[in-house]
This record gives C-alpha cells, structure tokens and sequence, in this order.
C-alpha cells in the first residue's frame, strides 16, 4: 500500500496515472497548497523540499517524479521498458530527466512567470522566452512520437504520462500546441484511457474538494 501526496493539476499527475495503470492499491493524500501545507513540519519530515509529489512506500517516502517512476517501474510491471544494458538504462533515466529537468522548468516559467520575475514587463518576457524554449523541445517530443502511438512504440509508458502532463500545463498557457499535431493526438489517445479517467476523477475530487474550502486555485 501506498500513499501519494498530491495536489489537483500538480506534477503529481504522474505518479497518479502511474499508479492507476499499475492498479496498484493507494491512498491519495492532498496537499492543500493555499495553506501552506507542504511547507509544514509534517509534510517537510516526508519530502524536506516542500514540493508535490512525494510517495510513501513501503521502503520508505520517495521524492522526485524520476525516482518516483524508476521505483514504482521496478515494483510494478508495465510501466517503464525492461533495461538489459546499461545503455539502455541511460536511455530512460535521459528521457525521464528530459521531462523533469528540461520540460518541467520551462513549463513553470510559463505557467507562473510571475514567480521568476518581478513587474509586468519582466514578467511578460519570462513568459515569452519560455513558450520560445518550448518550441524546440515540442519539436522533440513530436519526432520522438513519429507515427508511434506511444514514447516507446507500441509499449505505453510513464514517459506518456509525463508528456501527457506538460501537455495539459502548457495548453491554455499561451502555447500555440496545435503546431503539435502529433503530441495532441497522443493526449487524445491518452484521456481514452481507463487508468488516465480514473486519475483524473481522483484529481477533479480534489479539486472540489479545494473549492469547497476555498483553497482553489493553485499554482502549477
Ligand atoms: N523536481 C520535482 C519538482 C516538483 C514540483 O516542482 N512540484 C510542484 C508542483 S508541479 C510543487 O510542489 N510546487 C509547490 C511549490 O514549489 O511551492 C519533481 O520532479 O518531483
């Protein structure tokens, strides 16, 4: 059994689906960010950095979307390709970082400029640059996917569920995704599936949830 501690359109997204798909049995904790939960001493002593997500396991909390994936992946079949070299290993620790390290950071300047930088102006510039640093990296994304239905071919992957996730922060951001056309398939062929809807009805919970006690919006 596991616990994930998660907040409603957060990063969380991920390890939510991942867990989904591999219909294993959690509770979903929500970090209620509009009062400061994760920076409370609680929530500190599981993830010190104050962020979402973090998965209590049985070996102990587990920080970061890539570790997050990379354990629940070698607890968990059908969630990550079998590595059986090094190399290959690489491979998705790169791709895995590709989405943590590069896409989530230009995600967050586009979602909230207003964190990096102060006055309209400045503001309006961290925006713009980052949906101009998107473009190559959607370029990426939209080879990689090729006329293949998932990341990975034929294999879905959380590598989909991330993607899946930068997808949806960036629509609506400014970010002209339509450009994209092969990506906006794959989030198409992503909200068919039975695992990604159970997710989201876990999420759209929350969301209520933060409604209701006036805790909604958040940031991204
Ligand atoms: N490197 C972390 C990033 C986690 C992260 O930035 N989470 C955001 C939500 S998408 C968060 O918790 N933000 C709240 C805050 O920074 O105060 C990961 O990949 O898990």
């Amino acid at each position: 059994m596991y616990t994930l501690y998660a907040a409603p359109g957060a990063c969380s997204r991920v390890p939510l689906i991942a867990l989904e798909e591999a219909q294993a049995p959690f509770d979903l904790h929500l970090i209620r960010f509009l009062k400061g939960a994760h920076k409370q001493p609680d929530y500190l002593a599981l993830n010190p950095k104050g962020k979402v997500p973090c998965l209590v396991s049985p070996d102990g909390p587990v920080t970061e979307n890539i570790a997050i994936a990379l354990y629940l992946a070698s607890r968990h079949s059908g969630l990550l390709p079998e590595a059986d070299t090094p190399y290959a290993e690489a491979m998705i620790a790169a791709d895995l970082a590709f989405c943590a390290a590069t896409l989530h950071p230009i995600v967050s300047r586009m979602r909230v400029p207003m964190f990096m930088a102060e006055g309209a102006e400045a503001i309006a510039s961290v925006k713009a640059k980052s949906i101009e640093a998107m473009h190559p990296m959607a370029s990426v994304v939209e080879a990689k996917l090729g006329e293949n239905e998932w990341w990975y071919g034929a294999q879905w992957s959380i590598m989909d569920a991330y993607i899946y996730w930068v997808s949806f922060r960036i629509t609506g951001a400014g970010f002209p995704a339509d450009a994209y056309p092969l990506w906006l398939a794959h989030t198409e062929r992503m909200d068919a599936r039975p695992a990604v809807r159970r997710a989201l009805n876990k999420e759209s919970m929350m969301q209520q949830t933060l409604e209701a006690e006036g805790l909604a919006p958040r940031m991204g």
